[in-house]
C-alpha cells in the first residue's frame, strides 16, 4: 500500500475544499475489503465442559449406550474377521492375536440394516460384549467410521490397560459433506500440511477435502488453462491416494472466472484441465467463481457451462461425481435477491445435481437457518455452507485458536447439503477449529461449543494442554471484522476499580501467559505446530510480562510512593515503536489483555503527569458510532504515526461519526484529521461530511461546511469551548470501512509554545513539551530551549540511552555563558535553576517523554 504523508506536503483549509492526488485511482478495482460487512456483535461462547469419565469420541456419536459392569480385555490383541478385506491397513493401533478377542468388521447395506445401522453413507454399528467387537457400517466409509471410534475408545485414558467397557453404538453423520476448503488467500498449504490434515480429516470423519487455494497459480488465473508441472502433478496424485487411504473425497476446483471467454477454446481448456487431473485421479470437481469480476460473473454462462460439463464431462466419465459450485454471488451481502439475480437463475436452471455454496449473510459469518432459507427458496436446492472460519487472510496477523461457535445446532439435511470449513494457512494451527466443525457437522444437535474446544485442546497438545489453552482463549478475536469472543476467563479492571481479588486474578493469569510459550515448546510434540505458532506465542509471552508489570506499577502508583521509582519502571514498560510494530504482526490478546495494558498505562500516565504538572495533560480517547471505536484500536489516530491508521473494521452506513474525547471542556482552536489508510487512492473515508464539536456529547455545533471527497482535514479559528469533536458521515453511497490516519485537536505547535525551542527536528522536539507521555522525542545532538520568566526548575522524564556518553543538560545565560553542566544520570531527573540562567540546553542521546516546569 502507498502511504503519502500529506500533512508534511500539504497545508490545505477546508474552507478551500481541497484534494489530495486523484481520488477515483483505484474505485472502479474488485476491492475485496471493501465488500465485508461483518457484524461486530460477540456473543459469549455457549456450551460447558462435560465429565467424560475417560472415554473421549470425536465427533460424538448419535447414540452410545454403555454397559459399564463388564468389560472385554483385549490386551493380548485382537482376531480379526475382516469380512471384506478392506480394513488391514486401518488397524495400526490394535495387535493382532489369534487367541484374543474377536473383532469383526463388515458392511452393506443388508448386513447393516440388519444391525440397526441408518440407510445412509457413514453410518455404522458397533457392539462390544462377551462375543467381541462387532463393526457393521453401511458402506465402506461407515465401516472405516466405526474403525476410527474404536480407535479413539482405545486411545481413551479409561480404558488404558485394553479393558473396553462392553457398548452399544449407532451412529451417522447429520451432514453429507464435511470437510475443508483449501480456498484462501496467501501461501497455500505445503505437501506435508496437507498430508498431515488429510489424516486428521479421516480420523475425525470428514469426508471432504476441496482444493482451491487462490494463490496456487494453476488453481486459478494466470494458469487453469495448464496443466501442473510435474512436481505438483505428482504431489497431487499423492494426496489423491492420501485421501483414499482416509476416505476422504479430494474435490480439485478451478477458478477461472477472472479472465475466462465464454466461447468454444475455453470451454475445450476446461475440459482439457478436468480431463489431466483426471489421469492423476481426481473424481470430484469444483468450480469457483467468487471474487471475480467482469465478464465471467454472468450466472447465464455459468450455469449453461456447468450444465454442459455435467453431461459431457461427469455423466460421461460414469465414476466422477457431480459437480459444486461457488456462485459470485456467495453471500447475502451482496447477492442480488430478485427473480432476475443470478442465484435465482441458478434455481430456475442449474442442473440439480450440482452442489451450490454460500457463505451467509456477509463474507464471514454465522450459520444461521434465516441465511438458508434466504438461500435455499433462490437456488432451490440446500446450499453447501462455505464457513469463512478459521480463515484469517482478512487478518494475518491473527492465529484463530477459540472454540468453534455460531453454528445453529437445529439444522439438519434439509437445510444445508454440508459444510466446509475454510481454515487459516497455518494448517497445523486450524486443526483445533476443524475439531469443531467435524463435530458439529456429524452431529450438529450435540455440539457442544466449550466441551469440544477443551477437548480439542488435549487432543492436539495433550503433554503441554494447559499451557495452550493460555494461549488458545486469549487468541480468538479478529479484533475487527468477524469478533469471536476472547479471554472469557478474565477480568480485567481500570486503575479506578482496583480490587486486592481482582489484582491477584490477573496477575496469575499474566503469570500464565508469560510462561507459556516455554511450556509449550517443551511440551509440544507436533513440531510443526509449534513452529506455526512461534512467533504468536513469542509476543504472548511479552504481554504476559508487560502485563504483570503494569500490575506491579498499578501497586506502586496507588501507594503513591517516590515518583522516580515509578518513573523507572514505567519508562521500561512502556512499549517502544519496535515491539508494537512486533506486537502488531502477530497479536493476541487483543479483546482484554492488550486493552487492560494500554488502559492501565494510560490511565496512570495521565495520573502520574497531573500530579508533577499541576495542571491536566492532554487526554485523547477514540470514540464513534462503530463498535471498535472505544477500544484500544483508536489510539492509532492519536499516536503521532500517519502510516498507522484506526479502522472501522466493518461498513459505514448513514449516521456514523468518529472522534475524540478530550476528557474536560478546552479551548479548541486547532484541528487536524487524515482520513483514510493512505490519501491518494483509498477508499475507505467518509467522502462526505461534517466536521462537529460539542460541549456534552449530546448536542453537536458544526465547525465547518460540508466537506466532500476530502482526506485531508485542517480546521483553525477563534478558540471554541468543547470536549468533543467528531467527523460526521454526510448522504454517500460509499460502504466502505472508514479510516482514520490521525485525528489531533490542538497539536502542539511551536508558535503556541510561549518559548523559543530549537532541536535537530522541532517537530519531534515538541513531543517532550506536548503534555502527553504516549510521545516522546529521540534528542541526538542538542536541544535548547528558552527558560519562560516564572520557571524555578524542570523535572525532566526519560528513557536512557544506553551510550558510552550519557546526554548533559547545561544551564546557560542569554549571552550563551554557562552556569553549570551536569550528567543526566536517572530516568527521572530533576535540575533546580541557578540565578540568571534564561536557556536549557541539552545535549546528547536521550529519549525526552516530558520536561515539565517547575513554576516559582
Ligand atoms: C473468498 C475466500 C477468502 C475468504 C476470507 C469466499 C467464497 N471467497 O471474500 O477465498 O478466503 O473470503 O477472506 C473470500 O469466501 N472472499
Amino acid at each position: 500500500m502507498k502511504m503519502i504523508n500529506c500533512k508534511k506536503s500539504l497545508i490545505i483549509w477546508i474552507a478551500g475544499a481541497l484534494v489530495c492526488g486523484t481520488l477515483s485511482a483505484q474505485e472502479g478495482d474488485f476491492d475485496l475489503s471493501s465488500q465485508r460487512s461483518e457484524s461486530q456483535d460477540v456473543l459469549p461462547v455457549p456450551g460447558k465442559k462435560l465429565d467424560h469419565q475417560g472415554i473421549i469420541i470425536n465427533p460424538t456419536p448419535q447414540r452410545l449406550v454403555f454397559h459399564k459392569e463388564s468389560t472385554l480385555n483385549i490386551s493380548e490383541g485382537v482376531c480379526l474377521k475382516d469380512r471384506q478385506d478392506k480394513f488391514s491397513n486401518d488397524l495400526g493401533f490394535v495387535s493382532f492375536n489369534k487367541k484374543g478377542a474377536k473383532l469383526s468388521i463388515d458392511f452393506g447395506t443388508k448386513v447393516a440394516l440388519k444391525r440397526g445401522a441408518k440407510a445412509i453413507s457413514g453410518s455404522y454399528a458397533m457392539s462390544i460384549d462377551d462375543k467381541g467387537i462387532s463393526i457393521t457400517g453401511y458402506d465402506e466409509k461407515g465401516a472405516f467410521y466405526g474403525i476410527q471410534t474404536l480407535r479413539q475408545l482405545i486411545e481413551s485414558p479409561a480404558t488404558a490397560g485394553g479393558k473396553l467397557p462392553y457398548l452399544e453404538i449407532n451412529d451417522y453423520p447429520d451432514l453429507k459433506y464435511r470437510g475443508v476448503v483449501e480456498g484462501f488467500y496467501g501461501t497455500p498449504w505445503s505437501h506435508d500440511v496437507r498430508m498431515s490434515l488429510i489424516d486428521f480429516y479421516g480420523k475425525f470423519k470428514m469426508n471432504t477435502y476441496l482444493y482451491g487455494p487462490k494463490d496456487d497459480p494453476y488453481h486459478s488465473c494466470p494458469n487453469w488453462r495448464l496443466p501442473y508441472p510435474e512436481k505438483e502433478a505428482k504431489n497431487i496424485a499423492e494426496l489423491i491416494q492420501a485421501c483414499k487411504r482416509n476416505r476422504v473425497d479430494f474435490v480439485w476446483a478451478i477458478h477461472p472466472g477472472q479472465d475466462i471467454k465464454w466461447n468454444e477454446e475455453d470451454y475445450e481448456n476446461l475440459i482439457n484441465k478436468f480431463n489431466w487431473m483426471y489421469d492423476l485421479g481426481v473424481r470430484s470437481f469444483a468450480i469457483f467463481f467468487d471474487d471475480i469480476s467482469g465478464e465471467g460473473t454472468n450466472p447465464v454462462k455459468q450455469t449453461e457451462l456447468l450444465n454442459r460439463l455435467t453431461k459431457d464431462f461427469v455423466k460421461a466419465k460414469g465414476d466422477v461425481s457431480s459437480l459444486i459450485v461457488c456462485p459470485t454471488d456467495y453471500s447475502k451481502l451482496w447477492a442480488n435477491p430478485t427473480p432476475q439475480g443470478s442465484l435465482a437463475i441458478y434455481g430456475e436452471t442449474l442442473d440439480p445435481s450440482v452442489e451450490v455454496f454460500w457463505t451467509g449473510d456477509v463474507v464471514c459469518s454465522d450459520l444461521t437457518k434465516e441465511t438458508l432459507d434466504w438461500v435455499n427458496s433462490r437456488i432451490k436446492r440446500p446450499a453447501y455452507f462455505w464457513w469463512n472460519y478459521p480463515v484469517t487472510d482478512y487478518v494475518r496477523n491473527i492465529i484463530l485458536q477459540g472454540p468453534v461457535y455460531g453454528l445453529n445446532t437445529s439444522l439438519n439435511n434439509t437445510h444445508l447439503c454440508g459444510i466446509a470449513s475454510n481454515p487459516m494457512e497455518h494448517g497445523e494451527a486450524s486443526k483445533l477449529a476443524l475439531y469443531g466443525v467435524a463435530d458439529y457437522s456429524w452431529n450438529t444437535a450435540s455440539y457442544n461449543p466449550i466441551d469440544n474446544w477443551e477437548r480439542g485442546l488435549e487432543e492436539l497438545m495433550p503433554e503441554a494442554k494447559e499451557a495452550y489453552r493460555t494461549f488458545a482463549i486469549h487468541s480468538c478475536d479478529t479484533e475487527t471484522g468477524y469478533r469471536r469472543d476472547e479471554s472469557w476467563e478474565t477480568n480485567t479492571f481500570r486503575i479506578d476499580n482496583w480490587t486486592e481479588n481482582g489484582f491477584q486474578a490477573l496477575r496469575e493469569e499474566f503469570d500464565r501467559v508469560e510462561k507459556a510459550p516455554e511450556e509449550i515448546e517443551d511440551g509440544c510434540i507436533n513440531r510443526a505446530l509449534f513452529k506455526e505458532l512461534q512467533p504468536w506465542l513469542i509476543e504472548f509471552g511479552k504481554l504476559g510480562t508487560r502485563g504483570k508489570q503494569a500490575l506491579e506499577l498499578m501497586r506502586i502508583y496507588r501507594s503513591g510512593q517516590d515518583n522516580a521509582v515509578f518513573w523507572n519502571k514505567y519508562v521500561q514498560n512502556l512499549m517502544s515503536r519496535e515491539e508494537r510494530e512486533n506486537y502488531e504482526a502477530h497479536k493476541s490478546g487483543t479483546m482484554k489483555l492488550q486493552p487492560f495494558y494500554e488502559n492501565a498505562m494510560d490511565d496512570m500516565g495521565y495520573g502520574f503527569l497531573a500530579r508533577l504538572m499541576g495542571e491536566t495533560p492532554m487526554y485523547y480517547r477514540g470514540i464513534g458510532s462503530f463498535n471498535n471505536a472505544k477500544t484500544t484500536l483508536s489510539k492509532l489516530m492519536f499516536d503521532n504515526d500517519s502510516t498507522t491508521y484506526y479502522t472501522s473494521g466493518i461498513a459505514q452506513k448513514a449516521g456514523d461519526w468518529i472522534g475524540i474525547d478530550l476528557g474536560s471542556v478546552r479551548n479548541i482552536s486547532d484541528i487536524s484529521i487524515l482520513q483514510g489508510r493512505n490519501s491518494v487512492d483509498d477508499v475507505d473515508y467518509f467522502d462526505h461530511a461534517l466536521l462537529e464539536c460539542s460541549e456534552d456529547g449530546t448536542a453537536w455545533t458544526p465547525l465547518s461546511k460540508e466537506l466532500k471527497k476530502q482526506y485531508v482535514i485542517l480546521w483553525n479559528g477563534e478558540p471554541v469551548k468543547a470536549r468533543y469533536v467528531r467527523l460526521k458521515r454526510l448522504e454517500s453511497a460509499r460502504t466502505n470501512y472508514a479510516a482514520i490516519r490521525s485525528f489531533d485537536v490542538n497539536p502542539a505547535r511551536i508558535e503556541n509554545l510561549g518559548f523559543h525551542l530549537d532541536a535537530e527536528n522541532q517537530q519531534q522536539a515538541l513531543y517532550a513539551f506536548d503534555k502527553r507521555l504516549g510521545t516522546s522525542y529521540k534528542n541526538q545532538g542538542i536541544l535548547t530551549f528558552e527558560v519562560p520568566e516564572n520557571v524555578k526548575g524542570y523535572i525532566l522524564l526519560i528513557k536512557p540511552i544506553a551510550t558510552a556518553s550519557p546526554a548533559k543538560i547545561k544551564q546557560l545565560k542569554t549571552d550563551g555563558t554557562q552556569v553549570s553542566e551536569t550528567v543526566i544520570d536517572s530516568a527521572y531527573y530533576t535540575t533546580e535553576l541557578s540565578d540568571g540562567v534564561s536557556q536549557i540546553q541539552i545535549e546528547g542521546d536521550v529519549e525526552l517523554f516530558e520536561i515539565i516546569p517547575q513554576f516559582k
